[in-house]
């Protein structure tokens, strides 16, 4: 039985973005549970949350959030289970503020850190990492790179015929 993924983000103002991540779970037919936890509105359910996450069945975290995006951070200082970070895209600096705040975490404290409002990354991330061991993920994802190649490729085909 494949591992929960847990997909957090820090408002539910970050609900539309995150939809990306929910949506790329649901078709891996990965199973997840979504909740909001904020490393400074409400770090006390954050930390309790990470702490129990490896016994809740979980095997990845993804947490997203803008601004002083410190959530990521605050919930891998409380398992080893691998966090990824999105930082969105939610104030006047572009989401540089919240892709500082995510990536750069000191020395001993790793989150995997994923592109600015790179939702649907983080869940293949999180896929891959499950996929390690789980022989049929692991075949969904091939299957799903080959689609992916070949949409390029037809693509590449009809560019073509109108350059030709
Ligand atoms: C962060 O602050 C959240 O992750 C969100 O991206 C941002 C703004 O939150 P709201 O003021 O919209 O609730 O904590």
């Amino acid at each position: 039985m494949v591992k929960k993924v847990a997909v957090i983000m820090g408002s539910d103002s970050d609900l539309p973005l995150m939809q990306g991540a929910v949506d790329m779970l649901k078709k891996l037919d990965i199973p997840f549970e979504v909740h909001i936890f904020s490393a400074h509105r409400t770090p006390d359910a954050a930390a309790d949350f990470a702490s129990n996450a490896i016994k809740d069945g979980f095997g990845v975290l993804i947490a997203g959030a803008g601004k002083a995006a410190h959530l990521a951070g605050a919930l891998a200082a409380r398992t080893t289970l691998p966090v990824i970070g999105i930082p969105i895209k939610s104030s006047t600096l572009d989401g540089m503020d919240a892709l500082l705040s995510t990536v750069q975490m000191p020395s001993g404290m790793p989150v995997a850190t994923v592109a600015i409002d790179g939702a649907g990354n983080a869940a293949l991330l999180a896929a891959q990492m499950l996929a390690i061991s789980d022989k049929s993920l692991a075949e969904k994802l091939s299957a799903m790179r080959r689609q992916q190649t070949e949409t390029v490729m037809q693509k590449d085909r009809e560019l073509q015929k109108t350059y030709a």
